[in-house]
């Protein structure tokens, strides 16, 4: 079957254009109830959701947010007792919806208003001896989360106060004999975790210890006839894993080794040009997680109408200076 790939045709018209008013009406549009995005996005994922939505209304210049709004929301969210944020009030703390808020707050100019070693201690404490990190108390372990904790602490300007060199060791674990990463040790390579991944390294400052050059052919190899990108072998495009996929590429410097016009139309073909917002593949319904990796990757493919996005932390770059956050990144390679 060589040659063969699953994908998707793009239609003669698909939309080519960046529809910049629609997307800002379509986040606009989650944030108009109850002031804090409520009965729109789902309980289980709303500090996410808002980071989604509050991140690419940033990358659209958008002005207009009702900040103090989004304060009380992140911080109804925060569980005192163990120091960690939840997906809504109530909620079980997580280090995903941990990273979200303090990505929010980040956002709002709230940092100052967190206890930050309550935070760092909740972060901290779920680091296990052999350097991986759980995402609750409950014990599951993944790459995804190890990002979220660097994220979380260097965001915070505590990296420090985790085992940076153990969470490093574990980390390569998870590396495939194909140069990609998994969830754990031995687990098959998916770009997501190559993401996450390749951004706790570069939280780090250890990008030396990646074959760029072998992972970076890897992930061209996400690319399909389409333009568009899949998360691994036989699976179909996504807009979200164009971004995860393109973010890698940019953190090890090798973006010129795919093909930057295709993916373009891929994206910007996965917009409804009725309702606004990017779906996670032409024709399909769109939602906020899509609209957020979707323009994110237009940014990092430099769409000059849109701000500037940092590929590691997926914040506005003007804010990653602001804060003095220093990431690293490979230069890129002819
Ligand atoms: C989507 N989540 O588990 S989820 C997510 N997916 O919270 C958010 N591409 O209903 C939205 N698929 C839509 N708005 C989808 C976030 C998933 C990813 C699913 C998906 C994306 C294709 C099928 C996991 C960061 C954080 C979370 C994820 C990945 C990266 C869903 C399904 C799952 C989820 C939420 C809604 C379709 C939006
Ligand atoms: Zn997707």
């Amino acid at each position: 079957m060589s040659g063969f790939h699953k994908d998707v045709i793009l239609k003669d018209d698909a939309p080519s254009q960046l529809y910049l008013v629609k997307h800002r009406d379509f986040i606009l549009g989650y944030a108009k109830n109850q002031n804090s995005y409520e009965y729109v996005m789902s309980e289980w994922l709303r500090t996410s959701g808002v980071y989604w939505c509050l991140t690419a209304l940033k990358l659209l210049n958008d002005g207009h947010l009702k900040e103090d709004d989004l304060f009380k929301f992140v911080m109804s969210c925060y569980n005192e007792e163990k120091g960690g944020f939840g997906a809504s009030e109530n909620h079980d703390p997580h280090l995903l919806y941990t990273l979200s808020a303090i990505q929010i707050l980040a956002m709002i100019n709230r940092l100052d208003d967190v206890d930050k070693d309550k935070v760092v201690s909740y972060v901290v404490t779920l680091q296990q001896t052999d350097g991986s990190f759980w995402g609750d108390e409950w014990g599951e372990v993944d790459t995804r989360f190890t990002f979220c904790a660097f994220a979380t602490l260097t965001i915070l300007d505590r990296l420090s106060d985790c085992d940076v060199n153990k969470g490093v060791h574990f980390v390569l674990r998870c590396k495939n004999f194909d140069g990609a990463f998994g969830c754990v040790p031995g687990s098959e390579s998916h770009a997501g975790q190559v993401f996450c991944c390749v951004g706790a390294l570069s939280i780090a400052h250890k990008l030396h210890l990646l074959d760029v050059d072998q992972l970076a052919w890897w992930l061209c190899e996400r690319q399909l006839p389409s333009g568009g990108l899949n998360g691994r072998p036989e699976k179909l495009p996504d807009v979200c894993y164009s971004w995860w996929v393109l973010a890698s590429l940019k953190i090890i410097g090798r973006t010129h080794w795919l093909d930057k016009p295709s993916l373009i139309k891929f994206i910007l073909a996965s917009q409804d040009e009725e309702t606004g917002g990017f779906a996670d593949r032409p024709g399909d319904m769109v939602d906020p997680f899509h609209t957020l990796f979707g323009l994110a990757g237009l940014s990092l493919l430099g769409d000059q109408h849109l701000a500037k996005v940092n590929p590691v932390l997926c914040l506005p770059q003007s804010l990653v200076d602001h804060l003095g956050l220093k990431l690293e990144t490979v230069s890129s390679s002819s």
